[in-house]
């Protein structure tokens, strides 16, 4: 069985390439996710593309979820027998911590793709402020995906590139739209891991269930107020909304707001935030009365 680790900042694209890797695969995938929050929207995502899809909603599995993702792992593997196991764990967790908790579940060949979202990486980086987070995420890859080049400039994409050969000489790096991937997987690991470091972010979460005859319009323009600040230190945001016209994933990355319809129809309007610095009642009853 090959195993696969999709890593990388919260909102870089790990959902979207899995979705494209999904498309253009005949083997039998397993794919293992942990989002934030208890509302578990990467899981409903993936599924409607794959149904052996398995969440570990609420936590992070590279610390308090670990033992829950080495028992889930185990049952799993031994119930589908797949052929590919992908895992999406949340965009705080450290790929050391994931490791050493694939290591106990018995899986220590694996390959680690980092994907990097060159909107807002260099800021992110030189500002200091995950420093040690994202070379424990760079360092460990197998194959780093400079994404969404697209909506960054070219200057920027090379300085990018730059920084991160700089920190992971030995990996693979290709630029990316949407995280798709002319290639095949690396199927051997090529980097020299350092499993030192397991310094995960500790960031807030507050999920939320949307009213049911709540428009897309509504939460487009809430989440356009999040991007302002007005709200506090907004890092991502992401909503499923059922409306007459279908149903959205509605959410907030590299500091854009993005809408694009589902495949099928969500069975609950919910959301999830991402933030630092705010009160989590305090921000939790100010989205409320938004929302009324
Ligand atoms: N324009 C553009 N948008 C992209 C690209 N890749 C991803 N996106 C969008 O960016 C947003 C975040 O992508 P996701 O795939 O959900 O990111 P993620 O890493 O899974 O996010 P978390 O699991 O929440 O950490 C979504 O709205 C995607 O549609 C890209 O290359 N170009
Ligand atoms: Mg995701």
């Amino acid at each position: 069985m090959k195993t696969t680790v999709v890593t990388g900042m919260l909102g870089a694209g790990k959902t979207t390439f899995i979705q494209n890797y999904l498309k253009n695969t005949e083997e039998k995938t397993l794919i293992l996710v942990n989002d934030f929050g208890k509302t578990g929207i990467d899981g409903e995502l993936i599924s409607q593309i794959n149904p052996e899809t398995i969440e570990l909603p609420s936590g992070c599995v590279c610390c308090t979820l670990r033992y829950d993702l080495i028992t889930t792992l185990k049952r799993a593997l031994h119930e589908i027998s797949p052929e590919h196991l992908l895992i999406e764990p949340s965009g705080i967790a450290s790929v050391s911590g994931i490791a050493d908790a694939l290591n106990q579940a018995g899986l220590t060949e694996f390959t680690v793709i980092t994907i990097i979202d060159s909107v807002e990486f260099l800021d992110l980086y030189q500002s200091g402020m995950y420093g040690e987070f994202f070379k424990d995420q760079i360092k460990n890859a197998d194959l780093l995906l400079i994404n969404k080049i697209d909506l960054s400039e070219t200057p920027k994409i090379m300085k990018t590139r730059e920084v991160i050969k700089g920190l992971n000489p030995s990996s693979i790096i290709i630029p990316t739209v949407r995280a798709k991937l002319s290639m095949d997987l690396p199927s051997a690991s090529r980097a020299k891991r350092s499993f030192s470091n397991n310094s995960h972010l500790h960031l807030k979460t507050l999920a939320i269930n949307i009213p049911p005859d709540t428009g897309k319009d509504r939460i487009e323009k809430l989440f356009r107020e999040f991007i302002t600040g007005k709200f506090g230190n907004i890092v991502r945001a992401k909503a499923l909304i059922k409306e007459q016209s279908g149903s959205y994933l509605i959410d907030i990355a590299s500091g854009k707001c993005f809408t694009r319809p589902l495949l099928t129809d969500t069975k609950r309007n919910r959301m999830v935030v991402i933030f630092e610095d705010t009160d989590v009642e305090k921000l939790k009853s100010e989205v409320l009365k938004w929302l009324r």
